[in-house]
């Protein structure tokens, strides 16, 4: 099974984020995906690469010229110690930018790439390590540990050559990558996720949003109260993944998020350990060529586990 990983998402480190005022660690810490990767690197099914460098243009299929020029000149211009709030292209307190978020955005967003191109290739199911990242980015705004979107601009990429499906399973909605093809029918966002009621991005996410234009139907939203388990989850994703049958895409992209985990120090879902084998089985039996995109997943000794069970799931 291939990997797709970048060591240049470990330069991006910011010190702390802003929650309700107060500064608290951040929670995007590199230790995350440094955990998957020990984790991967010890079984033998797992075949790591690095990605390949893409130019630009395929980042500015989704964000704003101005938007990316910001992120990589403010970046840049940083030195190493300090750590910018900027008071615009910016929705939150959760994505500060230090002198490296460039570097690792710009690497996630090849990772992504990577993966979408060897789907091209004919592979049946890549796995892109990416980090920060990105499914919270809009067009002209980070937020949320997001700069670049890297799931809507692989998935854009893949769209000249058939109808995508994006199933988002992270805990926090998607917000950039359904908005970035909330008018369009080629590209089908589904996602489940917290309660935006009372739960990260807080606007979007409801279930009243299902496209717009053209892309009425193509966005479906199923959002699941606190304490949600493997139970209610599982009855969930059955109902999405027939959606995206229904839809017949060429490819499919997972937006895998693990802080529905029940230990997740942020997320309010209650799924058990074992149940990322079984989720990982049941997207794995649409038989789709699938790449799956690195979200969220904030417990650092769990994580490993948790994608080693998702991928299992895919591999059985
Ligand atoms: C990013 B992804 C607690 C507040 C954190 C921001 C959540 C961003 C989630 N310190 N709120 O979707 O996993
Ligand atoms: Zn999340």
């Amino acid at each position: 099974m291939k990997i797709i990983y970048s060591p240049l998402h470990i330069a991006h480190n910011p010190p702390s984020e802003i929650y309700d005022g107060v500064f608290v660690p951040y929670a995007d810490k590199p230790e995350r995906l440094e955990a998957v990767v020990n984790i991967l690197k010890q079984k033998d099914e797992f075949d790591f690469s690095e990605p390949k460098k893409f130019s630009l243009s395929h980042i500015l299929t989704i964000h704003q010229r101005q938007y990316l020029q910001f992120v990589k000149s403010r970046s840049r211009a940083l030195r190493r110690a300090s750590v910018l709030y900027p008071s615009y292209f910016m929705t939150d307190t959760y994505a500060p930018i230090v002198h490296d978020t460039y570097n690792a955005a710009k690497a996630a967003v090849d990772v992504a790439l990577t993966g979408a191109q060897l789907l091209l290739e004919n592979k049946s199911f890549v796995y892109s390590l990416c980090r920060p990242p990105g499914h919270h980015a809009e067009h002209a705004s980070m937020g949320g540990y997001c700069y670049f979107n890297n799931a809507a601009i692989a998935a854009q990429y893949l769209t000249a050559h058939g109808r995508v499906a994006i199933l988002d399973i992270d805990f926090h909605h998607g917000n950039g990558t359904q908005r970035a093809f909330y008018e369009r029918s080629d590209v089908l966002y589904i996602s489940i996720h917290g309660d935006p009621r009372s739960t990260y991005p807080y606007s979007s996410g409801f279930e009243s949003e299902h496209g717009k234009g053209a892309g009425r139907g193509f966005s479906v939203n199923y959002p699941l109260p606190l304490g949600t388990g493997d139970k209610v989850y599982a009855h969930i994703l059955t109902k999405a993944l027939f959606e995206i049958k229904k839809y017949e895409p060429v490819f499919l992209i997972v937006s895998a998020g693990f802080d529905t985990f029940c230990d997740d120090p942020i997320g309010g879902f209650e799924l058990s350990e074992s149940f990322y084998q079984s989720m990982g089985k049941k997207i794995a039996a649409l038989a789709l060529p699938t790449l799956v995109v690195q979200e969220g997943g904030y417990n650092v000794s769990a994580i490993g586990s948790l994608v080693h069970r998702f991928l299992r799931g895919f591999l059985t």
